[in-house]
């Protein structure tokens, strides 16, 4: 991470739940000149603060909203994956040369080709288990406390990341985590396109015979297709099947995707597994035919 943490702002792009939620640990751990800002897709908010819910006390923040004449040394990313590439494309005129960029999306592929396509910004990769959503607008309710996980792409070292904001705010230093996100994509590869496909709760895919059986095979082919790129995980059943159980009343996000009409991250979870397969030459026969029935049903 190049020493602009320390002296300027971080920009967050993307004021979802995950991006408040995040703005608004920045804030409080920042001083004012260091404060984060905003950035918004139509550059035309209706609002100028928002508030966090958590369980028993709703604190309000205000934002300052990016107004395209500052430069942006820090950014973090919270769109969905598939909106990443645009909204780094539209930054570019605004992106000091060097800057730093955390992308904090589900599932693999894109932190990849930004990195290919972008060569000269400080690409980090990132993951979170906050659990956050919006009632309102700017209402945040802050469901469930977890970790946000931040790594390099290209070496493992932040030698500052002690004295950074982000290590301030709270987030953790994550070495090795392209493989704590191929880990991650594995689990999600095996659980949310069944539970779209299904209509069902993480839970329920470990109550019926058949759901389970297939989440084996998705699991199977995951195992064999990231051992040949260089990951290998050896229990990837019993992991997926321990989250299932931990997070088993959850719908999951590709769930809920689906719920609201959202395009959902598939692409970048069981489509990222498939083209490492076909890179490969390995088959993924069960991949192809469920990612071709959620399609029929789902935007992916
Ligand atoms: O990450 C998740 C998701 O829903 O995207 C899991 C781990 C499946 C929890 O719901």
């Amino acid at each position: 991470m190049s020493q602009s943490d320390l002296i300027e702002p971080w920009h967050i792009a993307g004021p979802g739940a995950i991006g408040l939620l995040l703005h608004s640990k920045l804030q409080q751990a920042t001083e004012s000149h260091l404060f984060p800002i905003m950035i918004h897709r139509s550059h035309q908010p209706a609002y100028d603060n928002y508030q966090v819910i958590d369980q028993d006390s709703t604190s309000l923040y205000p934002i300052h909203w990016f107004n395209q004449e500052q430069v942006i040394h820090n950014l973090i990313i919270t769109t969905k994956s598939y909106q990443v590439l645009d909204c780094i494309t539209q930054l570019i005129p605004f992106l000091s040369t060097e800057a730093n960029i955390v992308l904090l999306h589900n599932g693999l592929g894109i932190q990849q080709t930004a990195v290919k396509r972008w060569p000269a910004f400080n690409f980090f990769a990132g993951s979170t288990t906050e659990g956050a959503w919006k009632s309102e607008e700017n209402k945040v309710i802050y469901a469930g406390q977890g970790e946000t996980l931040i790594g390099s792409m290209s070496s493992n070292e932040c030698l500052w990341w002690e004295k950074s904001s982000l290590s301030k705010a709270g987030f953790h230093w994550q070495e090795n985590i392209m493989t704590q996100l191929h880990t991650k994509v594995a689990i999600n590869a095996a659980i949310n396109p069944l539970t779209v496909l299904f209509e069902c709760q993480n839970g329920d895919l470990l109550t019926s015979e058949k759901r389970f059986s297939l989440m084996k095979t998705l699991c199977q082919e995951t195992q064999t297709v990231l051992a040949k790129e260089g990951y290998p995980i050896d229990t990837l059943v019993d992991i997926v099947t321990q989250v299932a159980q931990r997070t088993g009343a959850n719908f999951s996000s590709s769930y809920q995707d689906w719920q609201h009409n959202r395009q959902t991250e598939l692409s970048s979870m069981n489509g990222y597994i498939q083209s490492l397969a076909k890179k490969h030459k390995i088959n993924t026969p069960v991949h192809d035919k469920v990612m071709e029935e959620v399609s029929l049903k789902a935007l992916i």
